[in-house]
């Protein structure tokens, strides 16, 4: 294992003769954009809200005012938050390799707005609303004094378009997943404890298969041990100066 804070020269050639790249990216990578995180032990929103209070069908059901409104003071944090030098820097990255696919765990929509396109969100968007009894996604529904408000077409109560533990993930978006980590020949997993699954799977299918393997992430995970290359510090400082290292090589070839 290759352990720095500086991006190894090795990896940038890697990069540079990749022909499928895949990134996952966890609640990290948007830290720096002031979107907190969930297991961090200051800061995290796990460290001051209970997750099976929260963020689980049952939750909703036993109390579904608190899980909204959590949810309305997130999507309110959220839409005040701009995707950071991280974000952009993976927008970039997809420009400069032959295949490139970003999954992602986080339901903020920065990468989309940083210009990344076709990122896989495993565990929905926060910015989408859904019924909970069929899953009708809904743009509008009629203005009531109901919290939530009720279902334009089945009357079931309203919710986040997010995943909930317990709850499967969208199939399509894990099946493009995992064939993207079976099929790279470099796989980045970046600002995620990699405690969640099935995504904290995903990296381990890259390594079954062969691909470099690289770490992004302040602090260590039980990922670390497995991969190839590991970059410890903060995405939106490290992911820049990588890039800029393989614009570099790029224009050295050229
Ligand atoms: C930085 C940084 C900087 C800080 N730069 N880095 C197999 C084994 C065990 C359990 C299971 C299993 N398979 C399924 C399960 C059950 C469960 C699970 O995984 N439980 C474990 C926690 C034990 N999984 C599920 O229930 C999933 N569904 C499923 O599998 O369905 C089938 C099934 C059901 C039941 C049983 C078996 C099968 C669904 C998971 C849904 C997760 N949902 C959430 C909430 C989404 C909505 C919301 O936001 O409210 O998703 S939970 C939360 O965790 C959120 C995240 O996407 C997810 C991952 O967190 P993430 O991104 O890793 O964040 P953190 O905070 O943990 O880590 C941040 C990292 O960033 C840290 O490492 C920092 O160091 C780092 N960092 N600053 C770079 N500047």
């Amino acid at each position: 294992m290759n352990d720095q804070t500086e991006i190894p020269e090795e990896l940038i050639q890697i990069i540079r003769k990749a022909e499928h790249v895949t990134v996952l990216t966890g609640a990290g990578i948007s830290a720096e954009s002031g979107v907190p995180t969930f297991r961090e032990a200051q800061t995290g929103l796990w460290a001051r809200y209970d997750p099976q209070e929260l963020a689980t069908p049952q939750a909703f059901q036993r109390n579904p005012k608190l899980v909204w409104e959590w949810y309305t003071w997130r999507r309110e944090l959220i839409g005040k938050a701009e995707p950071n030098p991280g974000h952009h820097a993976l927008a970039e990255m997809a420009q400069l390799v032959p295949k490139f696919t970003l999954i992602t765990q986080n339901i903020d929509g920065l990468h989309q707005r940083a210009g990344s396109q076709d990122v896989v969100t495993l565990h929905g968007n926060l910015m989408e609303t859904k019924c909970f009894a069929n899953q009708h996604l809904v743009d509008n529904w009629p203005e009531s004094d109901a919290v939530p408000p009720h279902c334009p077409i089945c009357d079931s109560l309203l919710r986040p378009n997010v995943v909930w533990f317990g709850e499967n993930l969208p199939a399509d978006a894990l099946q493009t997943a995992v064939q993207a980590a079976e099929s790279c020949d470099l796989f980045l997993s970046i600002g995620t404890s990699a405690l969640v699954h099935p995504a904290a799977s995903l990296p381990l299918m890259a390594v079954e298969n062969g691909a470099t393997t690289v770490e992004l992430n302040p602090q260590s995970t039980p990922l670390t041990r497995w991969m190839d290359f590991v970059l410890t510090g903060a995405a939106g400082e490290l992911l820049p100066l990588l890039v800029t290292s393989l614009k570099e090589a790029f224009n050295n070839d050229a």
